[in-house]
This record gives structure tokens, sequence and C-alpha cells, in this order.
């Protein structure tokens, strides 16, 4: 310590000399009145604001997730702007006063290094453990879990409803009621769904905003994801996976209804809709697409599902 000793210096504002106050202290003392005034405030007034709502379980616990990472974030964000704000009224250039001592002793704190790498440590390490519990847990339901789901719900009754994106629609199949499928989506509430996701041709992801399930549909594959929901409403429909030029307008609204209200709507589209019914293939977790009717397609061989000037290579009528 000859140097610092040969400094004048030395014993600047940044060290607390004779008569200087306590200034980590201070700190401390703010970021923590700060952080438990906000924190629960957050929680509370915030929290059950918090997309993506509460329509679902997965919802719910989605939301709680992004509210605890918030509570967790929210004292690390006030820390630095404590120490910044502090710093500029405390230290600013235009008060006077020596210059800060720099160098080894502001570099080399042993406190500090100590307790910077224990805390981040912590919370990271906290993260992980909860991010991953949360995975194999409840709260990744919503994402897919593939056609043989680790984490099965225990409800008694869970309704079945296949989703099948293709460029650039979603339908909707119920194989409970028939195997109808529809283009709208209506399940019903307080009860547990199973979405069973996959594709006619390229990859979409099925996202089903309010209702916190963000799912791959991926052609040959029945990813399945569950949920159980918790009030009626409606919901937006996206596809989340950039899968040709119509991308953007593969979207649509479905529906969570009372539980009459879907019986009703399930029996009444089942029996509109089974002359066309009879034209689909058979219902199945998976279809091999084939447009021009090959061994395999998704509707019969027996059944060309288009008008003839929309099958390629088709002669077109004059215009
Ligand atoms: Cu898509």
């Amino acid at each position: 310590m000859t140097d610092a000793a040969t400094q004048p210096d030395a014993a600047g504002p940044a060290h607390a000399g004779k008569g200087e106050p306590r200034h980590f202290a201070r700190m401390v003392t703010i970021w923590l009145v700060l952080s438990l005034v906000l924190d629960p405030l957050f929680y509370f007034l915030v929290g059950p604001h918090v997309p993506p709502g509460t329509m679902t379980s997965t919802a719910e616990e989605n939301q709680f997730d992004f509210t605890l990472l918030v509570v967790i974030a929210l004292p690390v964000l006030l820390g630095v702007w404590v120490y910044l704000g502090y710093s500029i009224i405390t230290w600013r250039a235009s008060k006077g006063g020596d210059d800060p001592v720099g160098g080894e002793q502001a570099r080399a704190h042993l406190g500090v290094q100590t307790g910077w790498i224990a805390i981040t440590s912590v919370i990271v390490l906290f993260l992980a453990g909860y991010g991953t519990y949360s995975l194999i847990d409840t709260h990744g339901a919503g994402g897919g879990q593939g056609p043989n789901p680790v984490w099965t719900p225990t409800a008694a009754h869970i309704l079945p409803v296949q989703v099948i994106g293709q460029q650039w629609a979603f339908t909707y199949r119920y194989p409970t009621f028939g195997g109808f499928e529809s283009k709208q989506l209506v399940v019903p509430v307080d009860t547990t769904i199973a979405f069973h996701v996959t594709s006619l041709d390229v990859i979409h992801s099925f996202w089903a905003y309010q209702l916190s399930i963000k799912a791959d549909a991926n052609p040959q594959i029945d990813n399945v994801a569950f949920t159980t929901t918790n009030h009626t409403g409606s919901f937006t429909v996206r596809c989340s996976e950039l899968c040709g030029l119509w991308h953007g307008a593969m979207y649509n609204y479905g529906q969570v209804v009372s539980k009459q209200a879907f019986q009703t709507w399930a029996t009444t589209t089942e029996k509109a809709t089974a002359a066309n019914t009879k034209l689909l293939p058979p219902f199945a977790w998976t279809y091999v697409p084939d447009a021009n009717g090959a061994d395999g397609g998704y509707y019969n061989d027996t059944v060309v599902p288009y008008s003839p000037s929309e099958v390629y290579g088709a002669k077109q009528p004059a215009s």
C-alpha cells in the first residue's frame, strides 16, 4: 500500500473518511425500502393484468411465471438505478471535492466481488431450477409435449381436439363427435382439453394466445398440449412458425363457451357436416397429405376435393 500512502487523494470521497456519511449503508437502505415497496405493489396491482391472463390453467401458470420473473428482476434494476442516482447526486463533478480514488482499491474489493458472484449465482441457479421444474411440470404443458407427453392431467374427462395446420389455415377435428372438421375452434369451459396438433404440409405452430398454448404443428407428428379452461371468452389463434407466403394471414378466433353451448354446437355441427365428414379420411392422429390422390392422401383416393380447375396442370376454363 505504499503507492496509496503517497497519493494525497487516497482518502477521497469514495472512501468514507472521518465525517463522511456511510454511503454504502445509505444506498442499501434506499434500495431495500424501494424494493420492499415496489415488489408487492407490482405483484398485487400489476400481476393480475400480466398477459396472457387467466382464461386457462396454463395461462394462469404462465402469468405467475412472468410476474415472478419481474419480482426477481425489479430489485436488480432498482439496485442499478439507486447506485446510479446516488452517485450522480453525491459525487457529481459540479459539487467539487476531490476526484474519487480509482486503481487497485476500487477494482479489488473482496466484499463486492464475493457478494456479486454469490448473489448472481443464486439468482441464475434458482431460475434455472425453477425453469426446468416448470417445463416438466404443468407449466410446460401448453408448449406441446410430443406424441408421448411426460406430464398428463389427472382429470377424469379430457376432451380431445385435433388441430390441423396447412398453408394457410387451421382446421379442427373433434374425434369424440364423429370426427367432424370445422374452421371454428370452440371448447367448453371448466374442461381439460388435449390439443393434438399436426400439419398436412410444412411446419406451422398453433398459438392460442389467451389459452397460453403454443405447440409446433409438424407433418407426421401428433404433438399433444394440455390445458384446462377456467372461464368463457374469445381467444386468438395465430400461426407462429414462418410457413410461407401467407403466414401472416394464418389466424382465426376461437371461443371458450359454456358446457351446454358447446354440446349444442358440437352435436349440431356434427349433424350439419355429416355429408362432408364422409369425404374426409377417417380420423387419425396424423395424415399423409397428397393433393393428387396417390395412396395415403388426406382425402380418400376416390374423392377429388378440388374443383377441376384447381388440380395442378388442369385445363383452365376459358375466361
Ligand atoms: Cu403456418
